[in-house]
């Protein structure tokens, strides 16, 4: 059959796209689960994003909650998750633009801060799907964060706009509204 020069470069380009997807993207689009939106894109070939379908519900807003989800989550369809982690600006960016994060987005990060350190910004480390921590060193944190305000302020979440803040615990909670794993 012979398609007009137009048609026949749309049916490449949807090929294409169809057959660039990697096993592991593959997987992910595969996750059929109500309450997850799987999530990929190009620069990432070997991750898979699960982010919450519920958003805004309050009962997903503790840290122990957006943690155990990325865990049974991935238990669930063979990968292994921890809470999304922005590492470097560069990578925020790529998260942004690929609405992985969304401006209206408040999640919690897997960037916490040993209880010992100095602070504001000692001891920050990203906690790794396979439990080990890597230095935080170079995380796109806000201008003027962390600044450890109202004390205990130990974890790393989105607070929206492009960067990350440290907050407390118990005082960000009522602001979550969203979960977004990384696998
Ligand atoms: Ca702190
Ligand atoms: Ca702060």
């Amino acid at each position: 059959m012979r398609h007009s020069p137009l048609l026949t470069l749309l049916l490449t380009s949807l090929t294409c796209k169809v057959y660039s997807i990697t096993p592991t993207q593959q997987r992910c689009s595969d996750v059929d689960n109500p309450d997850i939106f799987p999530q990929y894109f190009k620069e990432e070939p070997d991750k898979c994003y699960l982010y919450t379908s519920k958003i805004f519900a309050p009962e997903q807003q503790t840290l122990k909650y957006s943690k155990d989800k990325c865990k049974e989550w991935g238990a669930q369809y063979s990968f292994s998750c921890v809470l999304v982690s922005p590492m470097t600006a560069d990578k925020m960016k790529q998260y942004l633009d690929n609405s992985i994060l969304v401006s209206y987005m408040r999640c919690w990060l897997g960037l916490q801060q040993t209880s010992t350190s100095v602070e504001p910004a000692g001891g920050w480390y990203w906690q790794l799907a396979d439990g080990s921590q890597l230095s935080a060193d170079g995380a796109p944190w806000l201008p003027g964060q962390p600044d450890n305000d109202g004390g205990n302020s130990n974890q790393g979440a989105y607070n929206g706009v492009t960067g990350i803040t440290d907050e407390n615990e118990a005082f960000f909670e009522s602001q979550i509204n969203a979960i977004q794993c990384e696998c």
